[in-house]
């Protein structure tokens, strides 16, 4: 199935990198094809403030696993990548999100989808916006109309 969009962040540990790497790594994955990457784009940390700044980016994918299942390989890719070598261990170098799988809706203690920050993030709204300016995100308006309501910030896309 397709039309099926996950989220990528990092700010840790050359976060250019760990986005790359998560891309190929989720590419690699039987079952799962990457279709389509945004550009990296760079913003200001939501949260607190004392942080570096964010590398986002979105990809499609095309996958015949479940949301479920799906989410199982992107815990374990952030695993796989989510640590730095210090030894405050536990550190997150990478945060991969389920966006939109589809047309499904669906909300348990695991997984809500669509995520519920696509709407209001502007560093999840225009990656997905630049590879599917078309797209119909269940429950929510156009994407015309998202963009409307989402202020763009200090968001910059990387070339
Ligand atoms: N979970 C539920 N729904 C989903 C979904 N659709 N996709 C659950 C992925 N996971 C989902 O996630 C916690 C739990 O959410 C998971 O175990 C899963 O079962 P997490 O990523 O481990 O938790 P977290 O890092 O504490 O997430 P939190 O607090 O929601 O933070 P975010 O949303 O990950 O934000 N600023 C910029 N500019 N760019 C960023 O990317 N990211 C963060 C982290 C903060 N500021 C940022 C950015
Ligand atoms: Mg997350």
């Amino acid at each position: 199935m397709k039309g099926i969009y996950i989220g990528l962040g990092s700010n840790l540990s050359d976060p250019i990198a760990q986005i790359d790497s998560a891309i190929t790594a989720l590419d690699a994955i039987n079952n799962i094809s990457v279709v389509i990457s945004s550009s990296r784009y760079a913003s200001p940390p939501m949260g607190p403030q004392d942080q570096p700044d964010y590398i986002n980016a979105v990809v499609e994918v095309e996958t015949s696993l479940s949301p479920h299942e799906l989410l199982d390989k992107l815990q374990q890719i952030e695993q796989e990548q989510g640590r730095i070598r210090l030894r405050h261990w536990g550190e997150r170098t990478i945060d991969l999100d389920l966006l939109v799988y589809a047309n499904e809706t669906l909300a348990d203690e695991r997984l809500t989808v669509p995520h519920p920050g696509v709407a209001s993030r502007e560093f999840v709204l225009y990656p997905l916006a630049e590879i599917a300016p078309n797209l119909s995100i269940p429950t929510l308006a156009s994407m015309e109309i998202l963009l409307q309501q989402c202020p763009i910030n200090q968001l910059k896309r990387l070339s």
